[in-house]
């Protein structure tokens, strides 16, 4: 069983937050922040102001960060090889764009939501709008 609930809490003139949670888990709040930046440097920014880049596990969080009438294109956390979390997570979830990941020139490390919520991989230098997440921080042991 799924459980998933969101409200849109407040509207920032840079934050939109948008309450979610998913089975087994605990409460995450997904912020976002319109500011074009680097994939890396979008990472830092989530890690020092919430928790890192937007990790979504279930289908119904990515569409529900998709339907947001956001920026057209944003960065997610998610990064190769092999693909994986901005924590370092494994998901069996992904949600890619048709045609996607195809690695164009060889340079698309990073992955971008788009307004239908599929996924591309990108140019990790490339400066987009992103999606920072609260809460639901894990610990590894490497
Ligand atoms: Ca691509």
């Amino acid at each position: 069983l799924l459980l998933w609930s969101k409200q849109i809490q407040s509207i920032q003139e840079q934050n939109l937050k948008l309450e979610g949670g998913h089975s087994g888990c605990c409460q995450r709040t997904f912020v976002l922040i319109q500011k074009a930046m680097n994939w890396t440097d979008a990472r830092e920014y989530c890690r020092n102001h919430h928790t890192d880049l937007a990790m979504m596990l279930t289908e119904p969080e990515a569409r529900d960060l998709g339907t947001v009438k956001g920026p057209h294109q944003v960065w997610i956390g998610m990064y190769r090889e092999p693909w994986r979390w901005s924590d370092n997570r494994n998901s069996s979830f992904k949600n890619w764009r048709d045609g996607q990941p195809n690695n164009y020139l060889a340079v698309q490390y990073c992955v971008s939501l788009y307004l239908d919520y599929t996924w591309g991989d990108d140019k990790c230098s490339t400066r987009l709008p992103f999606w920072c997440q609260l809460g639901d921080k894990i610990n590894y042991f490497h």
